[in-house]
C-alpha cells in the first residue's frame, strides 16, 4: 500500500502549486521499489530500525579534521560555510576563527576567460603538473550564475577527471545560487578552509560573466586571463577592463593548425598591453602561448607565477594587496549587511511601496524619501533596543 505523507507546504514550493508539488517527486520511487527491495535493509523497511542520521560534527572535530587535512571534514566544513542557516553560519564562523592562524600561506591564483577558452582544461593540466611537483592544490570555481540544475558540479568534475581522483587535489565547485556578495563570501571562506587544510596552491576559475572577474581578482594574488587566437573577433568578446586586471594573458590552444595563429595573437596582445596600466605595480603583464591539451607552455607559466610571487613579496606589493583585499572584504560585507538590514526591516518594507509611488509621482524627491525612510529606520531600531533592555533575549548572536 502506498504510504501516506503529510506535507506542509515548504517555502520553496512555488505559490501557485499545492502540496502535490512535493508529492509528485515521490511518484518515481514507487515504480522502482520492487526491484530495489533487496538493497534496503529489511529491518529499516519493516520500521524496526531507523536509518542512522549523519553524525553532527562538533566544533572541535571540524577544527581538528580540517587542520589534519582530512578531506571529508574539509568538505563538510565548506558545506557548513555554504549553509544559509544562521545556526550553521555561527558554527562555521567559530571554526574558521580558530583555523585562521593556519591560513594565508598559499599562493592564490585566479583564472578567467571567455566560455570555452579552456580554463578548466588548463586547470586540470596545471593542477596535475603542480601535484607532480609535490604541491597540494585546491580548485574552486566562482560562478554566481550556477544553480544546482545547471550541473556545474558534474561539468567541472568530469572536465577535471584525472585531477579529481588525486589525493593531493581538492575540487570544490561554486556554491549554487545566491547574490554575488554571498557567493564571494562563501568562496573566500572556502579558500581559507582549504589553506587551513594544507593546500598550498589555490586555483580559482571564474566564469566570464557579470562581475565575477572583479570579485575573483579581489581574492587572489595572481590573475590570469585565458584567451583564444584571432585577435579580431574574439577580442570583442573580452570585456573592456578585464585586460587591466590580468597579470598574465595566455593564448591557449596554441597547438596543431592553430599554432601560427596563436603566435600572431600573442603579438597583438603584447602590443595592446603596452597601452594598459599594469594590474600589479612593478609587474609587467605579458602574453604567453600555451596548450592545455598538449600541456605545452605550462611550465613556463608556473615560472612566471613564481617570479611574480618572489618579486611582489620582495617589493611588499604582495602583502599590501592582501591587506587591501581584507579591508575591502570587510567593507563590502558591512555594505551588504546594512543594506539587507535596512531593506528587510518590516517597517521599511511596509512603507517602501508608498514611498516609491510618491517618488515616481513627483510628490517627494528621492533625497527626501531616503531621509524619511532612514528616520523611520532609526526610530524603529531605537525602539527595538529599548525593548531589548527590558526583555533581553537569550541569544543575540555574534558571540564566539
Ligand atoms: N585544441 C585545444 N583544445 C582545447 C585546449 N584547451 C581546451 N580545449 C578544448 O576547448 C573546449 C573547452 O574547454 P574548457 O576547458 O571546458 O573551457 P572553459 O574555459 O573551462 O569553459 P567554460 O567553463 O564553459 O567557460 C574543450 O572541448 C576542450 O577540449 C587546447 O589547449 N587545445
Ligand atoms: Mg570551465
Amino acid at each position: 500500500m502506498a504510504q501516506k505523507y503529510s506535507v506542509s507546504k515548504p517555502s520553496w514550493v512555488p505559490e501557485e502549486k499545492d502540496e502535490k508539488f512535493a508529492c509528485s517527486v515521490m511518484g518515481g520511487i514507487e515504480g522502482i521499489k520492487d526491484t530495489t527491495v533487496g538493497n534496503i535493509n529489511p529491518a529499516i523497511q519493516s520500521g524496526k530500525l531507523r536509518p542512522k542520521r549523519r553524525m553532527v560534527l562538533t566544533e572541535d572535530e571540524y577544527v581538528e579534521g580540517v587542520a589534519n587535512g582530512d578531506r571529508m571534514t574539509l568538505s563538510r566544513a565548506i558545506t557548513l560555510i555554504e549553509s544559509n542557516s544562521p545556526r550553521h553560519f555561527k558554527k562555521a564562523q567559530r571554526v574558521l576563527q580558530r583555523l585562521l592562524p593556519r591560513t594565508g600561506k598559499a599562493l592564490r591564483i585566479g583564472i578567467t576567460g571567455v566560455p570555452g577558452a579552456g580554463k578548466s582544461t588548463m586547470i586540470e593540466a596545471l593542477g596535475n603538473m603542480l601535484c607532480d611537483e609535490g604541491h597540494r592544490v585546491a580548485i574552486l570555481t566562482v560562478d554566481p550564475t550556477s544553480s544546482v540544475t545547471k550541473g556545474s558540479i558534474l561539468g567541472d568534475k568530469t572536465r577535471m577527471g584525472t585531477l579529481s581522483r588525486r589525493p593531493e587535489a581538492f575540487i570544490r565547485p561554486s556554491p549554487a545560487g545566491g547574490t554575488l556578495g554571498g557567493v564571494a563570501r562563501k568562496s573566500r571562506e572556502t579558500m581559507l578552509m582549504c589553506e587551513a587544510a594544507g593546500y598550498d596552491i589555490i586555483l580559482i576559475e571564474t566564469v566570464g560573466v557579470g562581475q565575477s572577474e572583479t570579485t575573483v581578482r579581489s581574492m587572489v594574488d595572481f590573475f590570469m586571463l585565458v584567451v583564444l587566437t584571432g585577435a579580431g573577433d574574439e577580442l570583442q568578446g573580452i570585456k573592456k577592463g578585464i585586460m587591466e586586471l590580468a597579470d598574465a594573458i595566455v593564448v591557449n590552444k596554441a597547438d596543431g593548425d592553430n599554432l601560427t595563429k596563436a603566435k600572431v595573437a600573442r603579438g597583438e596582445f603584447e602590443r595592446m598591453i603596452e597601452y594598459i596600466r599594469p594590474a600589479t605595480p612593478g609587474w609587467p603583464t605579458h602574453a604567453y602561448l600555451a596548450s592545455a591539451i598538449e600541456k605545452t607552455g605550462l611550465k613556463e607559466l608556473w615560472e612566471v607565477m613564481q617570479a611574480f610571487e618572489q618579486m611582489t613579496k620582495k617589493s611588499g606589493v604582495f602583502q599590501k594587496r592582501r591587506d587591501g583585499q581584507l579591508l575591502d572584504w570587510m567593507h563590502s560585507m558591512i555594505d551588504e549587511h546594512l543594506h539587507n538590514l535596512f531593506l528587510e526591516d518590516p517597517v521599511i518594507k511596509g512603507r517602501m511601496p508608498e514611498v516609491k509611488e510618491a517618488v515616481l509621482g513627483g510628490t517627494i524627491s528621492p533625497t527626501q524619501a531616503v531621509a524619511e525612510l532612514i528616520h523611520m529606520f532609526d526610530v524603529q531600531r531605537a525602539a527595538a533596543r529599548q525593548d531589548d533592555l527590558f526583555h533581553p533575549r537569550e541569544d543575540k548572536g555574534g558571540g564566539r
